[in-house]
């Protein structure tokens, strides 16, 4: 209802500006975008020209939108004829992700490296004008280049499993918007979602979990289960076919595999890598969880071999291993973690969690990949090379930058996607607590002033986080994701200076919802604002 009403408004607001500037509406604002006079109309008969197998890739992923928004394709050749659009791959363009484009009446020319010339097309499919049927492109000439290198979002499949062709489905969108990174939140206390070789019972025990296994944490509602026994995974097969998929959307996959904490389902299949003689659950409720890893040798052979399989699907530079949120009580309780910290000259439980990462990131960095964690990584000592990921605010990222680290803000004040969307809680689906309107996450800017202009360089992005302990159903992962994904982007790809949340939210945003609605995007509708 809530949806159908606003609709009607962003509507006809709609159809009011798609007259009178429907083009120009690219989000992520461009760094600059000059109009000309004149049209290039797009048909069938257009043709794609591509002259490396890259570029016929960027063609291909071209028409497979077209395909999907307007049930059409064109032909790909290597050489120009009649009105075209043509694919000019710069293999040594300094900045890889850097586009040109020029649109006149006959032609449409996109430079740059094979990333920049994939934006390239994001763009022209974002400046497409449908009129009475008929399709164009206004003249136009654009230069662009991303403000940050890190644009990323992050989705849990852990509290709920989600399937590959819904996680595709982001993908595109996330492209779409020139999104470059997905974190893959791939295992929590309440379910492990990628199959290990080595290690099967991480799939058939650690992966689903009962409804018998119900509590409460501090705040937190218990999951209302429905009988069933909630969980799935991924093969590895699946997973290397999501890499795949977006890497050919340029976009690189962080996995992430938690320790030493959130790794309840991990002991439930494998209790001897816990420190107590007992038995784990699975369980079915939110929060922070006692049971973690215990330091022996058993424990870093397993993460070992993990991340060795782990690393064998996923190419990327980054292993993400969580680090948040490790209560101390399951090390204080335990000679072995007590004897451990004794023998290895620490201090307390933080020096060992300091000591339990480092001893990962060793192993990372001699397999050639560098080690992320959440912003606690930073207690009892960060590991030499760690790039944090800052979630309670900045502080940790500007501690860690200021530490010569990189750092990537995903700081839950601004860029928490699991917060609610309205004020009036009771109009909106239940949500893990707190407020994120549009507008504030468009108001983010990740570059502390506290910082010098040196460390700033350390910010290598921004990420959203979308945890998913009440989220279980593809529109409402969509939901959450849109349109704040869209303000996120252009926090992301767009200069602070450059940013204009009016031009964004009222001129820009209605005519790209319109468009997720012809994509089947369950996005939600803001308020329109009355002024
Ligand atoms: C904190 S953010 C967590 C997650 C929860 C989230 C809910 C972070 C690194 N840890 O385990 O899902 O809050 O907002």
């Amino acid at each position: 209802m809530l949806k159908k009403i606003a609709s009607i408004l962003v509507f006809s607001l709609g159809v009011n500006v798609a007259h009178a500037q429907s083009s120009y509406s690219i989000i992520p604002k461009p760094v600059s975008i000059q109009a000309a006079s004149g049209r290039f109309d797009l048909g069938r008969q257009t043709v794609l020209v591509a002259q490396t197998d890259a570029a016929r890739k960027n063609a291909e992923l071209f028409n497979e939108f077209l395909w999907n928004r307007y049930g059409f394709k064109m032909s790909i050749t290597r050489v120009a004829t009649g009105k075209a659009i043509v694919l000019e791959d710069q293999a040594d363009a300094a900045a890889a992700e850097a586009y040109s484009l020029t649109v006149t009446a006959d032609k449409i020319t996109v430079k740059g490296g094979n990333t920049g010339v994939f934006y390239g097309l994001q763009s022209v499919l974002q400046l497409i004008e449908q009129q009475n049927g008929a399709l164009a492109v206004p003249a136009v000439t654009v230069n662009d280049k991303p403000e940050f290198g890190y644009r990323g979002v992050m989705i849990d499949v852990a509290r709920h499993f989600f399937s590959l062709d819904e996680l595709k489905k982001i993908v595109d969108l996330m492209a779409y918007f020139k999104f470059n990174r997905l974190h893959w939140h791939l295992t929590d206390d309440q379910g492990w979602r990628l199959e290990i070789k080595k290690y099967p019972k991480l799939t058939q025990v650690a992966a689903w979990r009962d409804s018998s296994i119900l509590g409460q944490y501090g705040d937190f509602k218990p999951f209302v289960y429905d009988g069933v026994k909630h969980g799935g995974y991924y093969t590895q097969e699946e997973a290397r076919e999501l890499v795949k998929y977006a890497a050919d959307r340029k976009i690189t996959i962080l996995p992430e595999i938690e320790l030493p904490g959130h790794s309840t389902a991990v002991l439930a299949a494998y209790p001897q890598l816990g420190c107590k003689d007992t038995i784990y659950q699975v369980p079915g409720y939110w929060g922070v969880h006692y049971a973690i890893y215990c330091p022996k040798e058993e424990t870093f052979r397993f993460l070992e071999d993990v991340l060795t399989e782990v690393m064998a699907i996923f190419p990327g530079e980054y292993i993400h291993v969580g680090g948040d949120e490790v209560p101390k009580e399951h090390w204080q309780e335990s000679s072995f973690a007590q004897n451990m910290i004794r023998k290895q000259k620490l201090k307390d439980e933080h020096e060992l969690q300091s000591y339990f990462i480092s001893r990962i990131e060793k192993f990372l960095n001699k397999n050639g990949r560098r080690l992320v964690g959440w912003d606690e990584i930073l207690e009892g000592g960060l590991a030499p090379n760690a790039t944090v990921m800052s979630w309670r605010g900045e502080k940790g990222g500007i501690a860690a930058a200021r530490m010569q680290h990189d750092v990537i803000m995903t700081p839950n004040s601004h860029l928490y996607i699991d917060h609610y969307q309205s004020k009036d809680k009771t109009s909106e689906p239940t949500a893990i607590g707190g407020f994120l309107p549009l507008e504030r996450v468009y108001s983010y800017h990740p570059r502390p002033d506290s910082l010098t202009a040196a460390e700033q360089q350390h910010v290598l992005g921004v990420q959203a986080n979308l945890w998913t302990e009440y989220i279980g159903t593809n529109n409402k992962l969509e939901y959450m994701l849109f349109p704040r994904m869209l303000a996120l982007s252009e926090v992301a790809w767009s200069a602070k200076s450059a940013r204009d949340y009016t031009d964004f939210s009222t001129r820009r945003l209605p005519l790209r919802l319109q468009e997720l609605e012809k994509l089947n995007v369950f996005y939600r509708i803001p308020e329109a604002k009355v002024t």
